[in-house]
């Protein structure tokens, strides 16, 4: 693994998350860079431990993401998900034959006694990556959605019922206990860091997790180092998945100014979108910086582009 005094540590969770995080894994030195994963999606299936937002940053610099739909492995079959939907097993949940093999490893590696940053690790020089991808802690975090029909596991609200549910709230479950990841901390006091991405993933749901880890929110504010997040919305929607409705449904205005407010203190910087240039203002008038550039990321040249600009920003802010 790589070192923990990187010059960039990245916060993700989720497909918009990995992208930008390929783009800054092609501009930077694998041993500048460390990822901060989100581990509140993860959950027990099928006797099998399944980490989501690892694995969807992992197989995304291994360049294995499948294209269409960022999730999972590229070329995949999916003989096991048939056969066990034949037999009457739990198949809402799609696990393809390659995916499959990982979580098999993993859930080996784990009931062995690794740690889930060792397993992490060996993964991913397996697969060929170079930054380090630190989960936000190796305790169990579960990520529950509250509902008006009751609370759902966050599997089964995201998969199961494709996020239809109204939400009235989130709790994490196991977030009091769990145990800041050594590795994270280590990286966030490094006296080399330059720059602390927050990047364009679910504020609630994949940034938010990583934030109510005891000593994790701390951490990040006596960095050295700005923190910059990306804004998730672009003209007051999500590029993907459920943001912008979870906003409506929490009577959270679907603006860049709430995208900082929510961050709070936390915030030395924000990047938005060239269609919420008129939103700037608002934003700097709650504290953070802002640049404006394109964030959506269609191409591997706007994550390129997107990741320069996230480094150029944070950049001025440390002068
Ligand atoms: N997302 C879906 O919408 N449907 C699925 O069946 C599904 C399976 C799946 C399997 C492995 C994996 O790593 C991710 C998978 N995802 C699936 C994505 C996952 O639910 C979400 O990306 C995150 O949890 C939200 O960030």
């Amino acid at each position: 693994m790589s070192a923990t005094a990187p010059r960039v540590v990245a916060l993700t969770g989720g497909v918009g998350g990995a992208k930008l995080g390929l783009g800054l894994a092609r501009r930077l030195p694998a041993e500048d860079l460390a990822f901060v994963v989100n581990t509140g999606d993860d959950f027990e299936h099928l006797g099998l431990t399944i980490c989501p937002d690892l694995d969807t940053l992992l197989y995304t610099l291994a360049g294995e993401a499948d294209p269409e739909r960022g999730w999972g492995r590229r070329d995949e079959s999916w003989r096991f998900l048939e056969t066990l939907a034949a037999l009457g097993g739990e198949h809402w949940f799609s696990l393809g034959d390659r995916d499959l093999a990982l979580h098999v490893t993993r859930t080996q590696a784990l009931a062995a006694g690794r740690t889930l940053t060792e397993v992490t690790a060996a993964l991913a020089s397996r697969l060929g990556v170079g930054p380090a991808l630190l989960p936000m802690s190796d305790d169990p975090v579960r990520t529950m959605v509250a509902t008006a029909g009751g609370e759902l596991a966050f599997q089964h609200y995201f998969v199961r019922e494709r996020c239809a549910p109204a939400v009235t709230g989130f709790r994490f479950d196991g977030a009091d206990r769990a145990r800041a990841n050594p590795a994270v901390l280590a990286a966030l006091a490094s006296p080399r860091l330059e720059a602390i991405v927050l990047c364009p993933s679910n504020p609630f749901v994949s940034i938010d997790p990583i934030l109510a880890v005891p000593g994790l929110r701390a951490a990040l504010e006596t960095a050295a180092a700005p923190v910059v997040a990306v804004s998730p919305l672009v003209g007051g929607l999500a590029v993907k998945g459920p943001t912008a409705k979870m906003m409506e449904e929490l009577a959270v205005p679907r603006t860049a100014p709430a995208v900082a407010a929510h961050y709070g203190a936390l915030l030395d910087g924000l990047v938005l979108d060239t269609r919420d240039e008129a939103e700037a203002e608002a934003v700097r008038a709650l504290g953070p910086a802002v640049t404006v550039t394109r964030t959506l990321m269609e191409s591997l040249e706007d994550r390129l582009a997107l990741a320069d600009a996230v480094l150029a920003f944070a950049d001025t802010l440390r002068e």
